[in-house]
């Protein structure tokens, strides 16, 4: 048995933790056995690199340190969360993976593709999602969610030019790949948003049966 595996992306603040668990929650009532999880993170010990990535510092941390520890993580979250779920046939929802370093490392910090499609090969071989949906807003929305909440991480301090690129990046992932990737208005009401998860609902169903 084999089970699904599906993440969410976006930039800051486009509703992929609220809609993770609304997708849970419908999943769920279909009788499927769903584990809920995140990047960077999932375990404790990447919980721990979790925050080294995300706490203010005053020491500048180079592009590739960022990249290697966001790979680290998802190593040892793949190696004890995702692999054994997905082995038990259970449906892995992830909230961000490698999508978010090709956004965030590649079209925000300009790392090259090739050294992270490199590491993705390293980590993952050839595991890679089943479906992505990517939750897509304009930058200062987004911002003004996250801002929302209070104090901001050491990414969300980063401009207005760094999460355009990531929006761009996610953009042009989605189109190169539209088998796997579902774009999503972000910017709508939740309601509206989660009408469209609804819409999609029965073809994940059918895979997750398989
Ligand atoms: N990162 C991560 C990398 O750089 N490389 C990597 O490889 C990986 C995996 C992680 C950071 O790490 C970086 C990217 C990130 O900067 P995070 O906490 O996982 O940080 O990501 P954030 O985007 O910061 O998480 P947020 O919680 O800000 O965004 P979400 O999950 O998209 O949004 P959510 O669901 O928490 O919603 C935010 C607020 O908006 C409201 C919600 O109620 C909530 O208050 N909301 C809406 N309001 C109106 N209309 C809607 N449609 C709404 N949807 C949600």
């Amino acid at each position: 048995m084999s089970g699904l595996f599906i993440t969410l992306e976006g930039p800051e603040g486009a509703g992929k933790s609220t809609n993770r668990d609304y997708l849970a929650a419908r999943l769920r009532e279909h009788g499927l056995d769903v584990v809920l999880t995140r990047e960077p993170g999932g375990t404790p010990l990447a919980e721990k690199v979790r925050e080294l990535l995300l706490a203010p510092s005053d020491e500048v941390m180079a592009a590739d340190t960022e990249l290697l520890l966001v790979f680290a993580a998802r190593a040892q979250h793949l190696a004890q969360v995702i692999r054994p779920a997905l082995a038990k046939g259970s449906v892995v929802l992830c909230d961000r993976f490698t999508d978010a370093t090709y956004a965030y490392q590649g079209g925000g910090r300009g790392l090259s593709v090739a050294r992270i499609a490199a590491l993705e090969q390293f980590v993952q071989g050839d595991l890679r999602p089943d479906l992505t949906l990517v939750f897509d807003l304009p930058v200062e929305v987004g911002l003004a969610r996250a801002a929302a909440r209070g104090r901001l991480d050491r990414f969300e301090q980063e401009g207005q030019a760094f999460f355009e690129a990531v929006r761009q990046a996610y953009l042009q992932r989605a189109q190169g790949e539209p088998q796997r990737y579902n774009l999503l208005d972000a910017a709508q009401p939740l309601d509206v948003v989660q009408r469209a998860i609804d819409a999609l609902l029965p073809a994940i169903v059918e895979r997750c049966r398989g």
